[in-house]
């Protein structure tokens, strides 16, 4: 990744701060540019910012305690104020593709249970139609041929068609999730309906949880050449 996007992805996430306030309880998100709004997140706290972060991934955890930043689990704040996390693709009405790090179910579980979902990007994430990113699914390691027929079948009455691809990781092995599935990749290059598609999805014995986030996130930052924008839902 290029130090432009990185420079994008660090000011994206400094717009975010600007939302929090002592006292909130944070969903933390996963990947490069939730990792710079973490960084960010300690160097306030280090100056008296009192919050409570719930992390969506144990690599966000890891972070997070390293930086100081006070954490608790979704079982002791069961609602959150405010979650800030990353996307790999924003659509029309702030529909998202997530799950490209492996962290969608507890992205969207903690996602589900704050307030206000606040998406930090750079510019290159907003797409006009949800697709080209392949969608993941996350799925449980029993009978994976008929899950991977049951997807086909789901998806093919929502009008999408695409390679199913087991997610593995560089070394060769089985990418395993935080909560030990597996992680189908679905290339559908077009999501013409993604409200249909993500309730087909949802419907198939063995599918645990897939990336589309509908109705979740409320606001999205965008930092891109021109400068940081704000859009909300
Ligand atoms: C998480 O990190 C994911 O859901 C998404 O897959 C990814 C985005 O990563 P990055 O910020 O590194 O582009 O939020």
């Amino acid at each position: 990744m290029s130090t432009e996007a990185e420079t994008l992805k660090r000011q994206a996430a400094a717009r975010a701060l600007e939302y929090v306030r002592s006292g909130m309880k944070l969903g933390l998100g996963t990947g490069s540019t939730a990792k710079h709004f973490v960084e960010l997140l300690a160097e306030r706290v280090g100056e008296g910012l009192e919050v409570v972060g719930v992390p969506t991934s144990e690599v966000t955890r890891a972070q997070a305690e390293s930086l100081n930043v006070p954490l608790g689990t979704l079982d002791e704040h069961p609602v959150l104020d405010l979650c800030i996390d990353g996307a790999d693709e924003i659509g029309p009405d702030l529909t998202l593709i997530k799950g490209g790090g492996g962290a969608l179910l507890r992205e969207k579980i903690v996602a589900s249970a704050a307030q206000q979902m606040i998406v930090i990007a750079d510019a290159s994430k907003k797409v006009d139609r949800l697709g080209t990113f392949p969608l993941p699914i996350e799925v449980v390691d029993f009978g994976v041929a008929a899950i991977r027929r049951g997807i086909d079948r789901a998806a093919r009455a929502a009008g999408c068609e695409g390679l199913l691809t087991l997610r593995r990781r560089p070394d060769g092995h089985v990418f395993v999730t935080d909560q030990g599935h597996l992680i189908l990749d679905a290339a559908y290059h077009s999501i013409t309906d993604p409200a249909a598609l993500a309730a087909r999805l949802s419907e198939v014995p063995g599918v645990v949880e897939h990336g589309l986030f509908i109705n979740l996130a409320s606001r999205v930052i965008l930092a891109g050449a021109g400068g940081v924008s704000v859009i909300d839902r």
